[in-house]
């Protein structure tokens, strides 16, 4: 019944857009014939540039770059950008209007810069040239796009198509309200030039889904369509809906007694088989295969219970499920669905609630659910889209809860609503009737992680992205209040949980990289015995390249590993860096052809795992040699992204 409304619903959508687009009609220009177009599009230029469709924050429109510009200039500027910047005025004014992001070397011969100025003058002289008319989709077709954009870009741009990390992809431009830009448009960017960027992805973060094999032409051509039409509604999931798709397979009383792993379960990781929908545990001793879980698709992340014996999987469908650790064969023992679509889950930790609650934040629908940490039967739902801009007090279309972690000193978890920019303490004491401390924070709130400072097991100090503001806050869970304002990063910052370590000249530090920029900022975090850097960003550590995801430290270890997964350097999305903590210096590993992503110590902190994403491999580094001691690829290892060791994730040790 469900489903017919909602393929009811899309159809009369997709007939407006079909009546809208009858009255379309292509422009009648002609193509342009040279080499400067296929160019253009291959180094994916409309990732910071528009034509005709206004300045981006990254770069500005291209239409009519020709008139203001010499063909002479262009060429140079096009060809060597860095060597421009050390001379030229124009140059360094447009480096500054456009937030000190550089634009990058292309590798181009002269003859090539010449080209692609020649496709801008075409352009220019044409008034944006032949765009292909917009062919709607077919309801078939508009299915398949939900899916794939629910997949694979939802995240990034937000279920309604409003944009977080990524811009919005609304038909038309607006204002987005937390945000206070322009947005949207992609009717006016046309189908060629959305599917440009949907191939060869963009230097601001965006995967390249066509040049990595992932989407075919004919998705790409879909997917440009699919954009370029009214978002579809989403339905809502209440508690009764939740208790019906509820499943306890093993009873609480039906489950071992005694821990069968004999103790070996704290040294366990859990690893994410993204387009499997499975979840492998491996023994990080042995670094044996002991159990595939089904999970159902594409698992976000593991969060440990506070015990450690349970493993709690979160699917980007909403997907929950229950792994019991202490069978000599890790199983599962519970699943449900509390939300069409989340990324964060988390058990309570405090005294006396231990392994008694979970909590999962939803993308989709906009709210967060309480269930019953040992069998997952759904105890509360508490909506928050009603949770309006923390700054102007704007209405938001959408608020979705991002990063979500447990206090172990007070029963409350510390919930993050990205677009709205709040950090709500979620009182659990009363699971039916959570209580809410609001807090106000910055936008768009997404990861994070908590301070941990060398011989103290108390975590007091949560800090998380606002990555929306280039921005860390700095949440202080024992007096209730978000530092003010939140600290200035690099663009874009990205932590995963950040990883905390103690810097030879600024003490303890928490790290995080970047998705728009090339580099890692260290935080200054110990306010008592380091007064001058605390909440302080001490120190921009220059990296190879933009488009890192995950930083990862360990209390034993001398390095802070990280990855690069959405380079757009070619071959460096393979690599891994390590950063040696007392010298500074940066060592640069190739670890796979393909995409690698995500690293974790094991228990004792002497190894470091990392994922072949894209080659399916799991790699295993000794930590302090940095040799690599094992590459598991078997036919099971496909995909796989996120790995989480059982000691480190229920102690919160990064
Ligand atoms: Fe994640 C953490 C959201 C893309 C792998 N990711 C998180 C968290 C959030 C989030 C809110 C924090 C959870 C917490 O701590 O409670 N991630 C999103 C997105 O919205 C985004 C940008 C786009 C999307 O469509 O999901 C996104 N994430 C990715 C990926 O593409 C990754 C690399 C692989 C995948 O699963 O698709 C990925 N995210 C991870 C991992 C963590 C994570 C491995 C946990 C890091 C850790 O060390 O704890």
């Amino acid at each position: 019944m469900k489903n017919n409304l909602i393929k009811l619903l899309s159809l009369s959508l997709f007939s407006a857009g079909l009546l809208l687009n009858c009255k379309e009609k292509a422009p009648a220009v002609a193509q342009f014939t040279g080499p400067g177009k296929a160019l253009f599009e291959e180094k994916g230029c409309l990732g910071c540039h528009g034509f005709g469709s206004g300045d981006k924050p990254t770069g500005p429109d291209l239409l009519g770059v020709t008139q203001r510009r010499s063909k002479e200039w262009l060429a140079k500027w096009i060809k060597d950008p860095a060597a421009m910047l050390k001379t030229d005025k124009d140059a360094q004014a447009l480096l500054k209007k456009f937030n000190n992001v550089p634009m990058p070397g292309l590798g181009l011969t002269d003859a090539q810069s010449n080209d692609i100025v020649a496709y801008l003058a075409w352009m220019t002289e044409t008034g944006g040239g032949a765009k292909a008319p917009f062919v709607p989709l077919s309801q078939a077709e508009f299915d398949k796009g939900k899916d794939i954009f629910f997949n694979r870009c939802s995240g990034c741009h937000g279920a309604q198509r409003w944009g977080a990390t990524g811009p919005s992809l609304l038909p038309e431009s607006h204002i987005v309200a937390a945000k206070e830009v322009k947005g949207g448009g992609t009717r006016s960017k046309g189908t060629e030039a959305l599917e440009a960027i949907l191939y060869n992805g963009t230097p601001a973060g965006m995967p390249p889904w066509g040049k990595e094999g992932i989407l075919s032409k004919e998705e790409i051509n879909l997917m440009a369509r699919f954009v370029q039409m009214t978002p579809p509604t989403i339905p809502t999931l209440d508690l009764n809906e939740m208790k019906n798709r509820w499943k306890l397979h093993v009873p609480v009383a039906d489950r071992p007694k005694t821990d069968e792993s004999n103790g070996k379960f704290k040294n366990y990781f859990g690893v994410v088989l993204r387009d499997a929908g499975k979840v492998a545990i491996l023994d990080g001793d042995t670094k044996e295969k002991l159990a595939i879980i089904e999970t159902g698709f594409a698992v976000h992340i593991l969060r440990s219970s506070h015990s450690g014996r349970y493993f709690y999987s979160i699917g980007r469908d909403g997907k929950v499920t229950l792994i019991d650790l202490w069978y000599k064969t890790p199983k599962m023992v519970a699943e449900g669905r509390t939300c069409w679509d989340a990324r964060s889950i988390d058990g309570s930790k405090a005294h006396g609630f231990e392994d008694k609650y979970a909590i999962i934040g939803c993308y989709t629908p906009s709210q967060y659910a309480i269930m019953d940490g040992q069998t997952l039967e759904p105890i509360s739902v508490t909506d928050v889209s009603n949770a309006k801009d923390f700054a102007t007090g704007n209405k938001l279309p959408e608020v979705r809860v991002a990063s979500i972690v447990a206090s172990e000193k007070e029963p409350f978890w510390v919930i993050n609503l990205k677009e709205a920019g709040w950090v709500y303490l979620v009182d659990y004491t009363d699971p039916k009737k959570p209580k809410e401390t609001k807090l106000k924070a910055d936008n768009f709130l997404h990861d994070g992680g908590w301070v941990r400072l060398p011989g103290s097991d108390e975590l007091r100090y949560f800090l998380v992205a606002a990555n929306g503001k280039n921005r860390v806050c700095v949440v202080d869970v024992k007096l209730k209040t978000v530092q003010q304002p939140c600290i200035l990063t690099d663009k874009v910052p990205h932590p995963g949980r950040g990883a905390n370590f103690v810097h030879p000249k600024y003490g303890p530090v928490w790290a995080t990289p970047h998705i728009g920029a090339a580099s890692i900022s260290l935080i200054g975090v110990d306010p008592a015995k380091h007064p001058q850097y605390a909440w302080k960003e001490v120190e921009r550590v220059k990296i190879k390249s933009a488009g890192s995801l995950f930083v990862k430290s360990h209390p034993k270890s001398n390095n802070l590993w990280f990855d690069m997964p959405l380079s757009s350097q070619a071959g460096v999305n393979g690599e891994l860096g390590v950063y040696n903590i007392k010298t500074g210096q940066i060592k640069y590993i190739t670890a796979s052809p393909k995409r690698i992503t995500h690293m974790e110590y094991n228990a004792q902190g002497t190894e470091v795992w990392v994922s072949g994403w894209l080659e399916g491999t799991i790699l295993v580094y000794d930590d302090a040699s940095t040799n690599l001691v094992k590459s598991i690829k078997e036919s099971w290892v496909q995909t796989p992204t996120g790995k989480f060791n059982v000691t480190n994730t229920s102690k919160d040790i990064y």
